[in-house]
């Protein structure tokens, strides 16, 4: 499974169990009103300790709560955890741009350009204040924050455009903070890199 698929999983597996709660608890609830309104139950009664309900109404949350934990770790892991031969590429948020700087200093603004076939580490820090680096395509964002270098990871898979955005509020032209990554072939990368 890929990252992206990780967080897809975890993402869908969470709306899931969400819209059959909220399916469930409305469906019970219509049916509790009607069948105990006042006109045929005027009297209500009074309940105490079912310690077998009680069990079972902290148990089976608890294992939902806990599953959903572990999809959600397990997507974050995958987030986190970088292939050793990942291409590394500096990128620093700056108002209102990302500059991206190559291992041989090659330096590009609002435009990442990779290689097919590789994973490429992103080295994300800042020059001033919060930006948030969002590349929507591989499920990545993460926040640039000056003094606090982080990194993202992604697998360029398929030849193409995507977007990049600044996701963090970030001062009047914060809307204009895009930029685009294309993943191009390997033999064009080494030419564009040479450039
Ligand atoms: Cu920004």
């Amino acid at each position: 499974m890929t990252a992206v698929q990780g967080v897809d999983q975890a993402y869908w597996y969470i709306l899931g169990i969400s819209v059959l709660l909220l399916l469930a608890i409305t469906v019970v609830m219509v049916y509790f009103v009607i069948r105990y309104r006042r006109s045929r139950h005027p009297v209500a009664a009074d309940i105490r300790d079912n310690y077998k309900l009680e069990i079972v109404w902290t148990i089976i949350p608890t294992l939902i709560a806990l599953s959903m934990f572990y999809v959600g770790w397990t997507s974050y892991v995958g987030l986190r955890t970088v292939p050793e031969d990942a291409m590394e590429v500096e990128v620093i948020g700056q108002m209102f741009s990302w500059i991206f700087v190559y291992d041989n200093d090659k330096e590009s603004e609002n435009e990442l350009v990779v290689p097919q076939g590789r994973a490429i580490k992103l080295n994300i820090s800042s020059i001033d204040v919060l930006h948030s680096f969002y590349l929507p395509a591989f499920r990545v964002k993460v926040d640039a924050v000056k003094g606090m270098p982080t990194y993202a990871w992604f697998y360029a898979d398929e030849v193409g455009e995507y977007d990049i955005q600044c996701t963090e509020y970030c001062g009047v032209d914060h809307s204009a903070m895009v930029g685009t990554m294309r993943i191009v072939p390997a033999e064009t990368f080494a030419l564009w890199l040479d450039e």
